[in-house]
Order: structure tokens, then sequence, then C-alpha cells
């Protein structure tokens, strides 16, 4: 039999090496189409006309077109004698189990953590949080299972290990550092005993576990048509409204920067940046020295000082992950870096973690364009501090030096932004 054409580019893509690894235990030749170009090869009418929605990968059989990877495979390892798909009735329902189990579970939240980090969809933490509370809850199911089973179905490799493992591939190559890991022991001797089985490494090659998740993408570098729309943004002119017209670049008078209205507040008494030096400067007697200079800087009039409390602790069940969530937030709240100062604080020693903070911010409100340019903002609950109650004053100073036991709890970590 001539070499089945796949088109795909040979780029070390998951849904490709279902098919390349099925082929290898089944004997047949699938050829991946030379120079392939994603973007341009898979735009064209004739590939259009293989698969509608222009997506690799597509196989090309001598009786037609088939898309989607897992169909791909299922053809593929039917073509051989080797019993890739079960000989029962219920071990080819179990092997369509596993192959479903780990499209859904595992690869939809894999890669619903791995493309915003990519920067190919808006990162958004409670997103992130729900995916990873979903995959916990995905490997901790395959976990129970393989305790008892080398393989998914039977007693020898089947089209449902080779899926899964292509499936979690991803993520221990780019995403799942081995601390993640090592909670699923049996997930792990799984994935390393297939992995460097003859048929698969002779497709991924040696196997290494990420070091480090893909570092979560700056504003700038989020997909533009998904940012979240903020309620002051100008609605679009209507279709019938004549068009301006056009104006040279060149020829506009450049606008003076429009002035932040916090620049336009009577002046105040207390110097954010002073305040700043001090609390870095503090090295001892902090309690003496840093807060009391504080309470005695603090201008109410001038200042306002705010308790934050994350809406969604519920969802904070991975350390790492909560921690970059508040290290996000601190980066996009670079903006504010002339008008305040925040702490924020991790609380607890289980999951999961309490994520509060205290801010100062210049002026008598939240400034507006905090809110409207920073979307952490609104997954707070915001209370202002009342200077006058002895109890949220102290709370306040708690909060500005690490004070631990924090309401009774220990903290994980501490952040200032300053
Ligand atoms: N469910 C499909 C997913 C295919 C898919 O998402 N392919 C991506 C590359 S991994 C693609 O072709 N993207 C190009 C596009 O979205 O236009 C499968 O398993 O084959």
């Amino acid at each position: 039999m001539a070499a089945l054409i796949l088109h795909a580019p040979n780029n070390g893509n998951k849904n490709v090496y279902k098919t390349l690894i099925a082929a290898e235990y089944v004997g047949v030749q699938v050829q991946l189409t030379p120079d392939f170009q994603m973007g341009v090869s898979n735009k064209t009418p004739q590939f259009i006309n293989m698969n509608p929605i222009g997506k690799v990968p597509v196989l090309e059989t001598p009786d037609g077109p088939v898309f989607e990877s897992n169909a791909i495979a299922r053809y593929v390892a039917r073509l051989g004698h080797n019993n890739l798909f079960g000989s029962s009735l219920i071990h080819q329902a179990q092997i369509d189990q596993w192959i479903d189990f780990s499209s859904l579970e595992i690869d939809a939240n894999i890669m619903k953590l791995y493309l915003p980090r990519l920067g190919f969809a808006t990162y958004f933490p409670p997103v992130e949080e729900n995916a990873i509370s979903s995959l916990k809850r995905a490997l901790e199911a395959l976990n129970s299972h393989l305790a008892h089973n080398t393989y998914l179905v039977g007693h020898s490799v089947t089209l449902a290990d080779i899926i899964t493992t292509s499936n979690l591939y991803i993520g221990f190559a780019k995403l799942l550092v081995k601390s993640f890991t090592s909670e699923f022991p049996h997930v792990e001797r799984y994935f390393w005993t297939l992995v460097n089985q003859p048929n698969f490494r002779k497709i991924l090659g040696q196997v290494k576990q990420t070091e480090a998740m893909p570092p979560i993408p700056s504003a700038k570098q989020q997909p533009k048509e998904s940012k979240p729309k903020t309620k002051d943004e100008p609605k679009k002119v209507a279709k019938s409204e004549p068009e301006k017209p056009k104006v040279e670049v060149e020829e506009e008078a450049p606008k003076p920067k429009p002035k932040n209205p916090l620049d336009l507040l009577p002046p105040s008494k207390m110097i954010l940046d002073d305040w700043k030096r001090l609390y870095s400067n503090t090295k001892r007697n902090f309690r003496e020295v840093a807060i009391k200079g504080f309470w005695d800087m603090y201008d109410p009039e001038g200042y306002s000082l705010w308790f934050c409390d994350y809406k969604y602790n519920d969802e904070n069940t991975v350390s790492f992950v909560t921690l970059n969530k508040v290290g996000g937030f601190l980066q996009r709240m670079d903006l504010a870096r002339k008008y305040a100062f925040g702490k924020m604080l991790i609380i607890g020693s289980e999951p999961p973690f309490k994520v509060k903070g205290l801010w100062l911010f210049r002026g008598q409100e939240i400034p507006k364009f905090i809110i409207d340019e920073c979307y952490d903002m609104e997954l707070y609950e915001w209370t202002k501090v009342d200077i006058s109650d002895e109890v949220q004053k102290e709370r306040a100073s708690q909060m500005i030096e690490d004070a631990e036991p924090f309401e009774g709890e220990a903290l994980l970590d501490a952040k200032c932004f300053k």
C-alpha cells in the first residue's frame, strides 16, 4: 500500500503524533506533506475541500479525506492487524471512553492553560484557575485508574494510550512542572513508560519535562479582538454616518498629553515616594519606625486606604497559580505607580488560599483609570478603610508589616506594590 498523505506541518503537533505513533504500531506508511505552510497550505481551496474548517491534520485516503485527529488515528489503527482498537465490544467502548476523556477532560483544559500563555487567547486568571482545577480533577481520576492498570484498557498498548499520551505530552513538555505532576504518581509512571516505548520514542524523540510554565503575557501581548470592553469604550460609529475626511498623519499637530485628573487634586502633605522609601529602607523595628511613620505621614484628605478581598478564593487551589495571579495583578498596576501603594497577602498554609490586600490611592476614590485599565480590579471586593475605627487601622498596619499569623493564619506570601 502506498503511503497515506497526512496534511500537516512537521512542527511537533500532538494531533499529528497520534496518527504517526499509531502508524508505527500497525506498520502503515504515513507521510507528512512536504513544505506544508501553516496559514497558507491550509487555506487553499483544495484544502478547504478536504476540511471545511481549514484546520490540520487531514488524512488523504484512497476513499476520500478524513479530518479530526482522533478520527484519523482510528482510521490508521484499523488498517493494521495489531489490535489497537479492541477486540470485544466492551474493550472498543472503553477505548473510545478514554479517547473522549483524554480529549475533553485533559487536552481541553491543558489548552485552556497553554494558549493564553502563548498569546493565542486572552489571559484571564479565573479561567486559568478553573482550567487548573478541572485538569487536576481529570488527572486524579486517571491516576486512580492507573493505580491498578498498566495500560488504559486490557494488557497492552491501545489507541486510547496513544491518544492520551499524545495529549499529556504537551502538558509535560510545555506546561506542567514536576511539583504539579508529582501529585499524580501513577500518571507520571504511565507517561514516562509510554513515551519510552520504541514506537513512541521514534516519533517523539527523548521527552523532557518542562522546568517552568510559559510566563503570563503582558497586556500588550494579549490578542486585541478579545480584550474585555470597558463601560466607557466609545460606541462604534453607525454605518450611515458620513465618514470623516482622512487627515494625513504627518499633518496632525501633536496633541498635548491629557493630564491625569489625580495631578489636578490639591497638593497633599503626604509625599508618596517618601513613604515608599521609608517602607523599603526600614529593616528593623518595623512597627516603631515604618508603621508609625506611615500614620504620621498619612493624609486622609489627599489619599484613601482600601481593603480588597479576592472574590473567588475557593478557586485558589494551587499555590504557584495563586502567586502568579497576584504577581500578574501587580504587574498590571504598573500604570498606577505614581498614585498608589499596595500590599497583597496570600493567606493560609493549605489550599484554598485567601488573597487579601490593602491599597493606598491618591484621592478619595479608587482612581477610575485604574478600574478601566486593570481588569483584576473587578475580581476583588473593595472596602474603604475607616481610619477612625482602631480595629480597621490595626488591620491595615498588620497588612503593611506582613504580620503573621494574619487573622489566625500563616502567610503563604506577601507582595508589595511600591
Ligand atoms: N479538533 C481538531 C483540532 C485541530 C486544530 O485545532 N488544529 C490547529 C493546529 S493544532 C489548526 O489547524 N489551527 C489553524 C486554524 O485554527 O486555522 C483535531 O483534533 O484535529
